[in-house]
């Protein structure tokens, strides 16, 4: 197999998939490693990239518009994808020219916290590399788009003059770890984010080839251990932590490798229970691959955490599946070799034995919208953003806004697990000064929008996603109003109902476990997923495929009339899916 045929025009690296198809079934302690003879051409690929350096210093003065694939693999550990304008692809290709390449830059942004003047940062850098817009993405972090190669080095410079990284933003190593976002300044929310930090610290990456290649920073001596825990291959995949307050499943604790759940013990943490396996991804074609939830393990104290967390990572390190990219995510390890095995292994690597999870109540999974005072009239304000896109349009002047606000007021910004933003440290004069700022500029108040609004979420996809087959962000304030309507005609416009749509199966919008959710198959067709539920619990059941952009409302139209007329008292629209089943709409 060429070495082009391995990596598909998205950069993506497609996998060899063995005589078998699949990973390993087997279960049992015993049973081997979950590991093909051959590993992927990425595994060989990260080997030979002596701790992520390859030769993308050399790269960036070649003169040359684009990285070639090798470095492109790597480049993800920095943060960086190489896109290319698919709007502009069929016009340059009939004219004989080269794809518009460009850069997406991910940073790493924990808990999506971040101070005004990395805000301002963010926002400047956006306006004179990055086309003008910013995009706050479902894992609370920023992503940069369009950026020239050649304006590659002084981008991520000038976000690390601010203290921020994109080292981790992409790549197969632990990404940013999301956590609720809500600012609350008590014992337990401070050791929430001091056990964050700690994992933070541990599982970042250790190489100097970040700062070698983009702060040019003196060259370590090669005998140094620089990845102590990744190695030099890192792991088969990516692999995502969240940690969420009790109760509160707004940033979708299931649908990460590694959740957490802070127990709450009068004002402290007691401990957290450990979820493992969650993870969204599927493709179309491949039967074999699934969304998944994750799933309660154990009990662990605060002190027991990073430990615990050391070992289950230590495991898919070790354990995952390095030949087939597309089985690589841990959750395909844990049911390829059985939660059996996975705990006989744990126990072994932690010497002793798991305590069992507590139970999970979830009571909110809302994006801390609005204001939210103390008795002193301090506080915190939620606002949507559609989208996560801050950008300023002709009728909504929305970043300069932003920008102005952050200006004046210096407050702590937030970003969420739900592409929203929250200002934090203002008081109730500031609150009242920002809300007119707002309005002037033609942005919309959290109060002023429906819940199917504050609900929604769509991913990138087109222009710029090199794996879309069809558009997402850009429809979805076409789609919206339709379900407004339609909740209205029905009288249920103020029930909780999230509906995600995404450009394609990989699931970037977290589609899998929302209410109502639209799956991009081909251009301008979607698959219907329903019987999700808002809080975020249960994976939804495919209910149509392949339906038009213009006929989604139409066709979840029977399922919601008959809900608005046989719900029971207080049920929720997923779960009346999920009593009545999607048979008899289907
Ligand atoms: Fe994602 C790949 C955008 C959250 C599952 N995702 C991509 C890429 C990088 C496309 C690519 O590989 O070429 C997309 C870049 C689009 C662009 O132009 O910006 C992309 N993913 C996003 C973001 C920006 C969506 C958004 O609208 O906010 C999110 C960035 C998060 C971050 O800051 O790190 C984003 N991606 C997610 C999530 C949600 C989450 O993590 O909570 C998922 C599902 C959870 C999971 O990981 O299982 C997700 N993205 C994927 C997958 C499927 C992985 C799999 O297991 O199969 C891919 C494709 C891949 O990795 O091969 C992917
Ligand atoms: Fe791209 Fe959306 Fe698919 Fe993610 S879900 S890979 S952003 S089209």
């Amino acid at each position: 197999m060429s070495h082009k045929s391995e990596i598909d025009s998205a950069g993506e690296a497609t996998e060899r998939v063995s005589s078998k198809g699949t990973v390993a079934t087997a279960g049992g302690a015993d049973a081997p490693p979950v590991r093909s003879p051959e590993e992927s051409k990425v595994e060989t690929i990260k080997r030979n990239s002596r701790q992520l350096r390859g030769t993308i210093t050399e790269a960036l003065i070649d003169g040359s518009h684009k990285f070639e694939e090798d470095n492109v693999q790597v480049l993800k550990f920095h943060g960086v994808y190489q896109q290319d304008d698919r709007d502009l692809r069929a016009k340059l290709r009939k004219e004989g020219k080269d794809k518009a390449y460009s850069m997406m830059v991910r940073a790493r942004i924990p808990g999506g916290k971040l101070t005004a003047m990395q805000y301002l940062v963010f926002d400047q850098i956006s306006d004179v590399y990055g086309g003008g817009s910013l995009r706050i993405t479902t894992r609370q972090t920023f992503q940069l788009h369009g950026i020239l190669k050649g304006n590659l080095k002084s981008t991520i410079a000038d976000i690390h003059s601010a203290l921020v990284t994109t080292l981790g933003g992409c790549g197969d190593q632990v990404r940013n770890i999301n956590t609720c976002p809500e600012p609350v300044d008590d014992l337990y929310h401070r050791q929430m984010q001091s056990d964050l930090d700690a994992l933070v610290d541990r599982f970042g990456a250790k190489t100097n080839a970040y700062h070698e290649i983009w702060l040019d920073d003196e060259k370590v001596t090669p005998d140094v251990e620089e990845e102590p825990f990744y190695g030099e291959t890192y792991l088969p995949r990516k692999f995502k932590f969240a940690i969420a307050p009790e109760g509160d499943n707004c940033i979708d604790v299931y649908a990460n490798d590694i959740g957490l759940v802070a127990h709450r013990q009068g004002d402290k943490v007691e401990g957290y229970t450990v979820l493992v396996g969650g993870g969204m991804g599927r493709t179309a074609s491949v039967k074999e691959t699934y969304p998944r939830l994750a799933t309660p393990l154990m009990f662990v104290t605060r002190a027991e955490l990073v430990e615990t967390c050391t070992a289950i990572v230590g495991i898919q390190r070790d354990y995952g599946n390095r030949s087939e990219r597309r089985f690589a995510r841990f959750k395909y390890l844990l049911d390829a070799k059985g939660m059996d095995w996975f705990i006989a292994e744990l126990e072994s690597r932690l010497g002793r034995t798991l305590t069992p999870p507590r139970d999970l109540v979830w009571t909110s999974s809302d994006d801390h919208f609005g204001w939210h005072s103390d008795n002193h009239g301090h506080g915190y304000l939620g606002l949507y953003i559609p989208s996560g896109r801050i950008a300023d349009l002709p009728h909504r002047k929305l970043k300069s806004t932003l920008r102005d606000i952050v200006r004046e007021f210096s407050p702590t910004v937030h970003l969420t697990p739900q592409q929203n933003l929250i200002f934090s440290g203002l008081t109730e004069a500031d609150r009242v000064a920002i809300e007119a700022r707002l309005q002037t500029a033609g942005v919309a108040l959290p109060s002023e929008l429906s819940k199917v609004e504050l609900h929604a979420m769509a991913c990138v996809a087109l222009p710029t996603c090199g794996l879309a087959t069809t558009e997402s962000e850009r429809v979805l304030p076409q789609v919206l109003p339709k379900f407004e309507e339609m909740f209205a005609e029905f009288g249920i416009l103020d029930e909780p109902i999230s509906i995600r749509m995404t450009g394609c199966p990989n699931g970037c919008a977290r589609p899998y476990v929302a209410d109502i959710a639209f799956v991009g198959r081909s251009m301008g067709k979607y698959d219907v997923m329903l019987a999700g539920d808002v809080l975020g619990t249960r994976i939804n059941q495919l209910y149509r495929e392949l339906v038009p952009l213009e006929e989604l409302a139409n066709t979840v139209r029977p399922v919601v009339a008959a809900y608005a007329d046989e719900r029971q008292a207080g049920e929720r629209f997923g779960d009346y899916c999920e009593r009545v089943g999607l048979e008899r709409f289907r």
